[in-house]
């Protein structure tokens, strides 16, 4: 098992504890994916990125490789590109070093050690760059840093993490980032294809079981931090197309009728019975088109790879 560098924060802590009592106290169970990313989850999904199945990330980092030369004459001199979400990754690292003229890099995310580590790493390789951390959780309102000499901003939401929010998220996410944007305003959007579930299916349910792994960390994190006594034995992983909301749908699975105690309540699971964990929706262009439209954005430019899995698209007010 691994330690948490820090242990959670007590606000934190009671918000899982909420999020858990309230999610597994529904009609149908489910829990916000968003607590998947422990420290452990987040290993794993590191893992999951270069699983063979796992076709979102390789495509994207291809289309992005190929499309930055393109990308960076659309783009001003003296922007600020500023990243919602997890960054470091190779993505990051293609825009920073082919969007010459950036006058600054914000990368945003909950976890502040694991921005310390990037932005120090970052800093290394590009030392003319103004790196400025904010750790923040994006779906939340947030200042960001007075960025004094940037002339733009230019958002980046790469992966496919909008895939994991509902309609109504989408609205509040893309006017919020509107917003705080300011004038100039552009967006760099990466997004999942719909596609058929001969692709989607094996893509979260790995034949080396890591996506397994990582949807039931779960429970050994309700385990660890709320005192629990799941056993992850219990319940196994189910990936499950939902055609109709054209999303894949993580679930854990009970294998038999069983109670559980959790913070001292106890919650009962029929045999079959699932919690949803998380959804990861596949958009149509149009679909997406549409959401941005709502939140007064436009699709200035798409990018795709040959085979149509994921789109880049480049968006404007
Ligand atoms: C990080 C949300 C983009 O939906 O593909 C991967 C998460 N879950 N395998 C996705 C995930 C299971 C991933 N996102």
């Amino acid at each position: 098992m691994l330690a948490e560098k820090h242990p959670p924060a007590s606000s934190e802590l009671d918000a899982f504890e909420q999020d858990v009592i309230h999610g597994l106290s529904q009609q149908q169970k489910t829990l916000p994916c968003r607590w998947l990313y422990d420290d452990r989850g987040s290993q794993l999904f590191e893992r999951i990125t270069q699983l063979p199945e796992y076709y979102p990330t390789r495509t994207e980092t291809a289309i992005l490789k190929n499309c930055v030369s393109d990308l960076a004459q659309h783009i001003g001199p003296q922007a600020a590109l500023i990243e919602y979400g997890a960054g470091a990754s190779v993505k990051t690292q293609i825009l920073l070093k082919h969007l010459t003229h950036l006058s600054a890099y914000v990368p945003i995310d909950v976890s502040g050690d694991f921005l310390e580590d990037t932005a120090q790493r970052l800093q290394q390789t590009f030392s003319h760059l103004n790196i400025q951390p904010v750790i923040a959780d994006f779906t939340s309102p947030f200042t960001l840093p007075a960025l004094g000499n940037s002339r733009s901003k230019v958002g980046f939401f790469p992966g496919s993490t909008i895939g994991n929010l509902s309609d109504d998220e989408i609205h509040s996410f893309l006017t919020a980032a509107h917003q705080h944007l300011g004038d100039n305003r552009q967006f760099i959007l990466g997004f999942d294809l719909h596609k058929s579930a001969d692709i989607l299916i094996p893509a979260y349910n790995d034949a080396a079981g890591v996506t397994a792994c990582f949807n039931l960390n779960l429970l050994d994190r309700i385990n660890r931090e709320l005192n629990a006594n799941f056993s992850t034995g219990g319940f196994k992983h189910d990936a499950r197309w939902n055609e109709n909301e054209s999303r894949i749908e993580m679930h854990l699975v009970s294998i038999a009728k069983q109670r559980i105690t959790i913070a001292g309540k106890t919650i009962e699971f029929e045999k079959g019975e699932s919690i949803h964990t998380e959804n990861s929706r596949k958009f149509c262009l149009d679909s997406i088109k549409t959401l941005c439209h709502n939140a007064n954005w436009a699709m200035r430019k798409v990018w795709m790879d040959s085979d149509n899995l994921f789109a880049v698209a480049l968006m404007e007010p």
